[in-house]
């Protein structure tokens, strides 16, 4: 393992192992990077590159004043990563809601910057809380200290949740994980303190090394994999060449090179996944390869090539074709009524993949979305058939307690009547979330005919009880 720290120079000091994953300590002044590398060091040893950053450099980053892009050791350490850890002080509650706003800035720029550039996905990021020793106030017993601890992890992990959400779209985008550390426990008043023992750091530690570990495979992997694809097409387009022009042409002439070049640029490599084919933005590198294909000399290129364009246009007009007809449909949350609902259930019944790319389709951004639309359907038709039988039941339990003699005055019996009333009358919540469908609240289900007039019914209903109920209070 390899530490480097160099809090006067601008960011870090890279270590020159450059064939072991390498992780980022990334955060504001005095968060605690420093002391949490030097706790980290004395894990167990793991062949890892630790790299600590200056708090001051990063500042400029977070404030805006300087960008990812300005190729600075800090950005290209960034950018280098197999993992990052991002340290909140948790001593600082006065700094949280900037600190928050900061780096949910700073990991949407990263997030944007690896989906530009076709990253590997899924980049590790911890967002660590730090000094949680401080945590612990007087009297603190350790179970006492430790809920405190995730209370603040818990705060913590309510502010990402556009970067903890399963279903957050998976290509270049970032794995947020998170922790609670400290470098030494506190005085509990059922433990002594332990100024050498730190808390979490090992576990941190483990996940960090493991996570940055396969994380480093993978990006090893990918770049293993182009590189054989481009070498067995140019090695296909040599033989080609050879064949077909003769020994003394075996060069393609200008043209046809800056065509396979352009090809290169465009076309994944025949084995990536269809995710990676058909990622978005997926438009340009469609529009390019229609280029591609309309130019005169592309016929002069190796058949194979010519046929890997075309199949990749087909692949790709058939998908956007598709992704257009799903965008279009009427989200779910705002459907109004039944014939809108069996309009978009027929339609989305109409988006079928082709069988040619079915079973390659599965992981793809498309598929998931009419899944998810599927899904959402199907908890609207629960969400209404809920209301409606809910509706049904307290329309008759209004009737029985309307059709009920009441009890003479001060009996129990009135009471029992009273306190059954009240729960009839009490109200449901229409802000409330309807389950497993974003955004929409149960007032929305009430536009719908099939809520709305057993509705008015059962307001008729209330509003009787009510009046009864009324009466009773003002008279008992
Ligand atoms: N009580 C407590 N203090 C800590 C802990 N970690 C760091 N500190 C203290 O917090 C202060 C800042 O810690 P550093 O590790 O230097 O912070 P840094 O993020 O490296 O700061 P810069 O390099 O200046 O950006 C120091 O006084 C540390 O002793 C911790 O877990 N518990
Ligand atoms: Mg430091």
């Amino acid at each position: 393992m390899t530490t480097a720290d160099d809090l006067r120079t601008e960011g870090p000091v890279a270590a020159n192992d450059t064939d072991s994953p390498r992780v980022v300590l990334f955060g504001a002044p005095s968060t605690g990077k420093s002391a949490l590398l030097g706790a980290l060091a004395q894990s167990e040893p793991v062949p890892l590159t630790l790299i600590d950053s200056s708090g001051r450099a990063v500042q400029e980053y977070l404030d805006g004043q300087r960008s990812l892009d300005d190729r600075a050791p800090l950005a290209s350490a960034v950018d280098n990563a197999d993992a990052l850890v991002l340290t909140v002080d948790s001593a600082a509650p006065k700094q949280f809601e900037e600190i928050v706003q900061q780096y949910k800035e700073f990991l949407q720029s990263v997030e944007q910057r690896r989906s530009r550039r076709s990253d590997v996905a899924g980049l590790p990021v911890f967002m660590v809380l730090t000094k949680c020793d401080l945590l612990a106030r007087a009297g603190d017993t350790a179970a006492n200290w430790i809920k405190r601890v995730d209370e603040n992890e818990r705060n913590l992990r309510s502010r990402f949740p556009e970067f903890l959400d399963q279903g957050h779209e998976a290509f270049g985008t970032i794995d947020l994980r998170l922790g609670a550390v400290a470098i030494k426990q506190p005085a509990l008043s059922d433990r002594p303190s332990h100024p050498s023992e730190p808390y979490g750091v090992a576990e941190l530690f483990r996940e960090v090394a493991s996570s940055a570990r396969l994380f480093h495979e993978q990006c090893h992997r990918a770049g293993h994999s182009l590189h054989v694809a481009v070498m067995s097409l140019l090695g296909m387009i040599a033989v080609t060449a050879l064949a077909v022009l003769g020994f003394f042409a075996m060069r393609p002439s200008a043209e046809v090179a800056s065509l396979e070049n352009s090809i290169r640029a465009v076309l994944a490599t025949p084995e990536s996944s269809a995710a990676l084919r058909l990622r978005e933005p997926l438009a340009p590198r469609l529009k390019e390869l229609i280029k591609i294909q309309e130019n005169a000399s592309f016929t002069s290129l190796p058949p194979p090539l010519q046929d890997a364009v075309r199949q990749a246009i087909r692949e790709m007009t058939a998908y956007q074709g598709l992704a257009k007809k799903v965008d279009e449909l009427k989200r779910v949350r705002f459907l109004k009524n039944e014939d809108e609902v069996q309009k978009v259930s027929r339609e989305i019944d109409n988006v079928v993949l082709p069988p040619e790319f079915a079973s390659q389709w599965g992981d793809t951004r498309l598929s998931r979305k009419i899944a998810q639309y599927k899904r959402e359907l199907a908890a609207l038709a629960r969400a209404l058939a809920g209301e409606q039988d809910w509706l049904k039941k307290q329309i008759a339990e209004g009737e029985t307690l309307l059709n009920m003699a009441i009890p003479g005055a001060g009996s129990p019996e009135r009471q029992a009547w009273i306190n059954r009333a009240d729960v009839f009358l009490r109200r449901k919540d229409p802000s409330k979330q309807v389950p497993d469908i974003p955004n929409m609240k149960l007032r929305d289900l009430y536009e719908f005919p099939t809520v709305n007039g057993p509705r008015e019914d059962y307001e008729v209903v209330r509003s009787r009880v009510a009046r009864i109920r009324g009466g009773l209070a003002n008279s008992s």
